[in-house]
């Protein structure tokens, strides 16, 4: 009887590490292969730089493979068991890798009829990311923009649960970057308050983007923008969203709310209202299309329990959400406990990961989130909220004494700013180029140096 081997793979820009593995599972039988949908690869590692029909055109003429069927998750388990193939062939980088956990269902699974999985060495330096890397190597300022998505995406979807903290200009992104924080939020509350305005959608789009790029070009840690609603309708989400590329931004939340939008936190008679479910897909939809860096990571925001509604209207919202195409879902809640976090966790099968933003409920000990599987939490608006209460009080204590004596000793030092805004670099860049001599680079005209010669042979 013929034997029969399963190859699970995404096979985004065909190469010949796949070459080698589809070669290598041909001399074990006949060869089926799972391939990614579209859905699976949106949140993992990068939106697909081919569609599911084009990469199977492609495998289809690739002599190795005898079938192609549609593999709709991460976990092979369930085409597996439909076809209880004698072997599973892929390659040995995922033994270490973060997809070590589906490699052991895998060895389980084969398991209930005598299959076993059959790996391959990788092949060095071969892999779609690595055609990407490439490519993109060459152009330095888009590598930078790019890698930062990157360590966004990496962020999101790693096995620890992981931590971003607020910042709302240059000087706090630095102080979030120095404190050791591996990623930043933009905060939509922080960053219009810091401008005296309301968390209502008052500052422009424009004007969010340009406090974004002071952020953005003095840190290296990725920046994920609280987007609000979109700022209006898909296109005006796209045109946020591609102005947020430009200038290296990794990502963005979109909230299920309305232009403009309301705080979650501020309670409305009635309710907050909440878009309609199929228009905020729409817009997802959109953004993931039109980004032009892969890694670019956009992320829906659930306000389905701010908004009243309970898990049933979340959980329906949340599925549309991840298959709209968003990389991560944030569940927003407003109550004093993680209990609506907790169910829905419950519910949720580990579709994408989950953000959550522990305002309101900040007692909740920080292992109860690990326990839960919650991916990234948001520490949202703490360093904002640290600057008032201290400015407040060197404000008021100044204005009474008339001195500074009192308030000196209590805050940073002016050589901190210095320090932040790196003025040492600046003397070390003016001693060379303030009074640069370039007299030594000049080459002589041809002219010149003829008449040098001329005259050195004249007076001989
Ligand atoms: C923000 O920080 O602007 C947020 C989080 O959107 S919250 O204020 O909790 O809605
Ligand atoms: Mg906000």
């Amino acid at each position: 009887m013929n034997k029969t081997v399963y190859c699970g793979m995404a096979c985004d820009i065909l190469n010949h590490g796949h070459i080698n593995v589809l070669r290598k599972a041909s001399e074990y039988g006949q060869v089926t292969v799972g391939l990614f949908v579209d859905s699976i690869l949106n949140g993992y590692e990068r939106i697909p730089i081919n569609t599911y029909d084009t990469r199977k055109q492609v495998l289809e003429s690739v002599s190795y493979v005898s079938n192609i069927i549609e593999q709709q998750s991460l976990d092979f388990t369930e085409n597996l068991r439909k076809l209880k193939p004698n072997y599973v062939v892929h390659g040995d980088n995922w033994k270490n890798n973060e997809y070590s956990h589906i490699r052991e269902k895998i060895i389980d699974v084969l398991k209930e009829w005598d299959g076993e999985l059959v790996e391959v060495p990788y092949t060095k330096d071969i892999s779609t990311s690595a055609i990407i890397e490439k490519i993109v190597n060459e152009d330095k300022l888009r590598n930078n923009y790019i890698l930062k998505s990157k360590k966004l995406r990496q962020l999101l979807f790693s096995d620890k649960l992981e931590f971003i903290m607020e910042a709302h200009n240059g000087m706090s992104a630095k102080i979030v970057e120095e404190a050791g924080f591996k990623g930043i939020w933009a905060s939509g509350l922080c960053l219009s308050g810091s401008l005296g305005l309301r968390d209502n959608n008052e500052a422009s789009w424009s004007q969010v983007v340009d406090v974004l790029e002071y952020m953005a070009n003095v840190v290296d840690i990725p920046i994920l923008v609280d987007g609000d609603s979109g700022f209006g309708n898909f296109n005006n989400a796209r045109i946020f969203c591609s102005n947020l590329e430009k200038r290296g931004i990794a990502g963005v939340v979109f909230e299920d709310k309305l232009f403009p939008k309301t705080n979650s936190f501020i309670e409305v008679e009635g309710g907050q209202k909440l878009a309609d479910m199929n228009e905020f897909c729409g817009k997802i939809r959109a953004c993931k299309e039109h980004q032009v860096n892969p890694y670019f990571v956009v992320v829906a925001r659930l306000e389905a329990f701010i908004a009243g509604y309970g898990i049933e209207e979340a959980m329906k919202r949340a599925l549309a959400y991840h298959a709209a195409g968003a990389d991560a879902i944030l569940v927003h809640s407003k109550i004093s406990t993680s209990a609506d976090v907790d169910e829905f966790m419950k519910r949720w099968d580990n579709r994408c990961p989950i953000v959550i933003v522990p305002t309101k409920y900040y007692s909740t000990p920080t292992d109860h989130f690990k326990e839960l599987g919650i991916s990234t939490v948001i520490w949202a608006n703490h360093n904002f909220r640290s600057c008032i209460d201290v400015m407040r009080k060197t404000s008021k204590q100044i204005f009474e004494d008339q001195s500074l004596a009192n308030v000196e000793k209590n805050i940073a030092t002016v050589k901190d700013i210095f320090n932040y805004t790196k003025e040492a670099e600046l003397k070390k860049d003016e001693s060379k180029y303030v009074n640069y001599d370039v007299s030594e680079y000049i080459v002589p005209l041809k002219e010149k140096v003829e008449q040098e010669q001329n005259n050195v042979e004249n007076e001989k």
